[in-house]
């Protein structure tokens, strides 16, 4: 259930006249003469003005402007040392990034950056990443530890994720991703990895309130379902929820393990099966969608779009910012790339981020549409339609970003 309505105090504002989409239907058909009427961060209604409540309040004019809940990138991993520049040339002269990971670059390579850098570095060379994607209207970000592999570069990470929070008007979730990739000197020895770093790291990142959720690569290049539920089991133990990386390069089992504990989603899924569908609208685990990675590693195999949708699983969209397979920067893009290269409507993509990113990261009642006593989240596009925010290529059409009640 949302959070109760509050009653309008002195910092209540009208903000009127807006092609309002309030996401909280699954029609994207904008209400003409929309209002959201706000008191502090919260939402106290949305929809036709005239069903408004009453009141003189202070009145803000959106100009007839396209209004959605602000977008949610739900599946990131902004805060990195360094880039990957050198492997892009490598995979352009034909080496797969199977090939490139085994030949100890990949992820590792990324590893040896990151433990180079402290807290503030890392918040400092990731804020460009976090202050484009909030250009272009995110107000709930997703960031993932992961290129750390070693418990105090892994809480360093997540201090850094906690503390981009701090400095920008955004909602940060974090993820613990310690099982990503096996570190050089852990090379071949997965169990004393898990052991030594991934769950003793859990621990301690929990203990210091730095994980919201637990995630995982289930890869050949990386862990198998069974070393993955040995994480898992920590984190029911730890009541953290989980989600995944799922069937990105083959069809290892990922998915299914993940529904079994409930994963608030399962992401990538270029191999599932229909199966492997079934047992996602079973568990209610969000299937997000990664174009971004797709596209940048060509990969060729697209994620059976029509198996999730004839099991009624929900799809999210998300950029999954990363040095290596997806430095993709921009959510708008993304939505365009998830219409282009896998088919998703117009519908999909707007739902994928927001709504349904919300309910990947298991915050609906918070934020992702735009309904009574949820946080007062939203945007204003130069746009009337919603089709012309995922239609567009590398164009930015954002007025204003609201965040919590307060204009960015
Ligand atoms: N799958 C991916 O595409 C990224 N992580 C993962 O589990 C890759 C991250 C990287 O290559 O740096
Ligand atoms: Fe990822």
């Amino acid at each position: 259930m949302p959070a109760a309505i509050p009653t309008p105090d002195a910092d209540v504002k009208l903000w009127r006249n807006a092609r309002l989409v309030t996401m909280a239907s699954p029609s994207v058909e904008p209400i003409d003469n929309g209002v959201i009427l706000t008191s502090g961060e919260r939402i106290v209604f949305a929809g036709a003005a005239s069903e408004a409540p009453d009141g003189t309040y202070e009145d803000i004019d959106l100009g007839g402007r396209l209004v959605t809940p602000a977008l949610i990138d739900c599946h990131t991993h902004i805060v990195h040392g360094g880039n990957r520049a050198r492997e892009f040339e490598m995979r352009l002269e034909g080496a797969s990034y199977v090939d490139i990971a085994k030949a100890g670059g990949g992820i590792v390579s990324t590893v040896r950056a990151t433990r180079a850098l402290s807290v503030e570095e890392l918040v400092e060379q990731a804020l460009p990443r976090l202050d484009t994607l909030l250009g272009e209207g995110v107000g709930t970000i997703e960031i993932k530890s992961g290129y750390g592999l070693s418990i105090e570069a892994e809480l360093n990470m997540l201090r850094a994720a906690r503390e981009l929070g701090n400095r920008r008007a955004v909602r940060v979730v974090t993820s613990y991703l310690g099982a990503h990739a096996t570190p050089e000197e852990y090379k071949g020895r997965n169990a004393a990895y898990l052991d030594e770093v991934v769950l003793p790291g859990l621990r301690a990142a929990q203990a210091e309130g730095l994980v919201d959720a637990v995630d995982g690569f289930c890869e050949g290049i990386a862990f198998s379902p069974e070393e993955m539920a040995q994480v898992f089991d920590v984190a029911l133990e730890l009541e953290l929820p989980v989600k995944l990386h799922a069937e990105q390069l083959s069809h290892l089992g990922g998915t299914r393990l993940a529904t079994r504990y409930g994963a608030l989603s399962a992401d990538h899924l270029e191999y599932i099966d229909d199966a492997d569908a079934e047992a996602m609208a079973n568990a209610g685990t969000v299937a997000v969608l990664l174009p971004g990675a797709f596209y940048a590693i060509r990969e060729t195999h697209k994620p059976d779009v029509a198996a999730l949708r004839r099991h009624g699983v929900e799809i999210a969209v998300a950029t999954d910012c990363n040095p290596g397979t997806s430095p993709l920067t921009s959510l708008l893009l993304g939505m365009n790339m998830a219409a282009t290269l896998f088919g998703l409507t117009v519908t999909e993509c707007m739902a994928g981020t927001t709504r349904t990113a919300a309910q990947a990261l298991g915050l609906l009642d918070e934020t992702g549409t735009l309904e009574a006593g949820k946080s007062a989240d939203f945007t204003v596009w130069n746009a009337t339609s919603v089709a012309e925010l995922t239609y567009r290529i590398g164009f930015n059409p954002l007025h204003r970003r609201i965040f919590k009640g307060k204009a960015t």
